[in-house]
């Protein structure tokens, strides 16, 4: 993804701010009584395990390290290693509370400790594979997105649904900054969201999700390329029409609705038929291998895009 801004978010966000918005929530959390459960202690990890998945792959997680301190988030900076430094100062609000509305028969607001009563943790470890064209293989801990969203009832008009990340222009870069519009926003079709591989994730490697993978909770969608999987989301609107996307919102002709991995059809400025396999190889810089089919998911996505046409819906 082009880089626009080259300021980094010490720059723009004086040290004052952090420390004023690190009491304020601290008290703000105290007063809520949020205190018991694995999110209590945010900003610190804390054990999160999950039975084992069917859907898991055999491969070998990348390294906890790499994962956690090479990302894209882009309202802590633009580059690789500015969300590592710069999102575990962001203080996590507590409680943390997910708004879901739009064509639905029952909206509602849940917070996370409700959220997590819903299904049992599961450990699922799957390949993600960014749109730049680098991979990881991550050991996620969460469970399918559907069992949240069956919560709330959606309706017959309902045909996508939106999401929306947590956005504070106090702790996180403005969208000049970042060149992208926030709050970062994502969109799936409802089939698309219902699917069992469609993962709701709180951890991984066996604790709470750090700050820069998106704490308290995420999307993870491993047969799209990785900027649909949407992270710290706060908000989910089911919609009768195709909502409004932060990539392809920025340059629609280079970032689609869809954005299923797909190594025949290349980026405009780039081919993704192969990728960097992150924390292998030399010095761990990484190894290259053939980009799959939806990312090695096709079995259980393909149908879901049948009589589509995948060059042209990208
Ligand atoms: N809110 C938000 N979500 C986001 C992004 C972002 O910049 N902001 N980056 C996306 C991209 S491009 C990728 S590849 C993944 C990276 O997830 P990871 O840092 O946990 O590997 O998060 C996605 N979700
Ligand atoms: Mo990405």
């Amino acid at each position: 993804m082009s880089r626009l801004s080259d300021l980094r978010y010490s720059d723009v966000t004086p040290q004052s701010i952090y420390v004023n918005r690190r009491r304020f929530l601290a008290t703000a959390a105290a007063a809520a009584g949020a205190i018991a459960g694995p999110f209590s202690g945010q900003g610190r990890a804390a054990a999160l395990t999950g039975a084992k998945s069917a859907f898991s792959t055999t491969e070998k997680p990348t390294p906890q390290q790499v994962i956690t301190s090479y990302n894209n988030y882009y309202e802590f900076g633009t580059g690789k290693d500015e969300p590592v430094r710069n999102a575990p100062k962001w203080k996590v609000p507590a409680p943390w509370t997910v708004q879901i509305g739009g064509a639905v028969a029952k909206p509602k607001t849940l917070d996370l400790d409700a959220i997590l009563k819903l299904a049992p943790l599961e450990e699922r470890i799957y390949r993600h594979r960014c749109v730049e064209g680098w991979s990881i293989v991550v050991p996620w801990i969460g469970f399918s997105l559907s069992a949240l969203l069956k919560q709330v009832e959606p309706t017959a008009k309902a045909k996508y649904v939106a999401f929306e990340t947590y956005y504070d222009p106090k702790a996180m870069l403005s969208a000049r900054e970042a060149g992208i519009p926030f709050p970062y926003k994502e969109g799936l079709r409802v089939d698309e969201a219902m699917h069992p591989l469609t993962l709701l994730s709180m951890g991984l490697y066996g604790e709470t999700l750090p700050n820069q993978n998106g704490a308290p909770l995420r999307l993870v969608i491993p047969w799209k390329y990785g900027f649909k999987s949407i992270k710290s989301i706060n908000k989910i609107t089911f919609t009768e029409k195709q909502p409004d996307t932060a990539w392809a919102t920025y340059a629609p002709n280079e970032y689609g609705f869809y954005s299923n991995v797909n190594p025949k059809r290349d980026h405009p400025r780039w081919s993704q038929a192969s990728e960097n396999r992150l924390g292998e190889g030399f010095l761990g810089k990484g190894t290259r291998r053939p980009t799959e089919m939806f990312n090695g998911y096709a079995a259980q996505v393909a149908g879901l895009y049948n009589g589509m046409d995948l060059m042209r819906n990208y």
